[in-house]
């Protein structure tokens, strides 16, 4: 049986969240290392926006960690990660876009701006995002008791948002960002991302990323994903 090829880094969390998929879902996968300093010659051709995940699976060639996500949903439907209900995947669809679109934005917007105003702008931003989340989003959303965006079932929402959970010590160091203690729910469904085997079998130091993150925060990173987000 063919298996999947996944171009993956460490340090990226839109690779993370693909990482998390594939192993919540139990699926063999050939991961790739791609140095983003130093990317191998032919990559665009796997990864025409020269970024990763971007993912090869029989004759598909697929990049987009949200489209990833879905494509593996649809190719390997179990265990599921969306819901069964139209209603309800247009709800996970449109806060996956709200991470993709805002949470993420603000987190990075945060992180690369330099001067103390702009960073204030931002870590307002984030944090107001982050309490929009906690009401509108896995407060409602939220079908039982259980502690995931959908209650006692972990989805793609769940996968998407994480990575970035992960990396929040970044923002704590750098630009002084606490946890909102008001957000109850985002706290208890953290814990329990945390302790999934999938987040403790690819859990990186909080060491690593802050080394990694470093250049983002002093204002000298110059990689494509840090010139594009400067530009939004
Ligand atoms: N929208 C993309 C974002 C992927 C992305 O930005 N990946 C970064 C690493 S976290 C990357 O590969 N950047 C390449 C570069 O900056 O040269 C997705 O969801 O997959």
């Amino acid at each position: 049986m063919e298996r999947i090829e996944l171009y993956s880094a460490n340090v990226c969390p839109y690779a993370h969240r693909t990482r998390l998929v594939l192993l919540e879902k139990g699926i063999d996968f050939d991961s790739i290392a791609i140095d983003l300093n130093n990317k191998p010659a032919g990559f665009a051709e796997v990864s025409p926006y020269l970024k990763v995940p971007a993912l090869k699976y029989k004759s598909d060639r697929v990049w987009e960690s949200a489209v990833i996500n879905e494509y593996l949903e649809e190719v390997f439907p179990d265990p599921p990660l969306m819901p069964a209900d139209p209603g309800k995947r247009a709800l996970a669809r449109i806060w996956i876009d709200f991470a993709n679109t805002k949470f993420t934005v603000s987190f990075y917007k945060l992180l690369l701006a330099q001067d103390p105003q702009e960073q204030q702008h931002w870590r307002e931003e984030f944090l107001s995002q982050l309490r929009f989340a906690e009401t509108e989003g896995i407060g409602k959303l939220s079908a039982d008791e259980g502690p995931y965006w959908l209650g006692s079932s972990v989805s793609l929402i769940d996968l998407t948002f994480y990575p970035w959970f992960e990396r929040w010590p970044v923002l704590t160091y750098y630009r002084n960002v606490e946890f909102p203690e008001e957000c109850v729910r985002l706290k208890q469904w953290w814990v329990a991302m945390e302790s999934r085997p999938s987040a403790n079998a690819i859990r990186n130091s909080t060491g690593f990323y802050l080394k990694d993150y470093e250049k983002y925060a002093n204002g000298t990173a110059d990689s494509i994903s840090a010139r594009e987000m400067r530009q939004v």
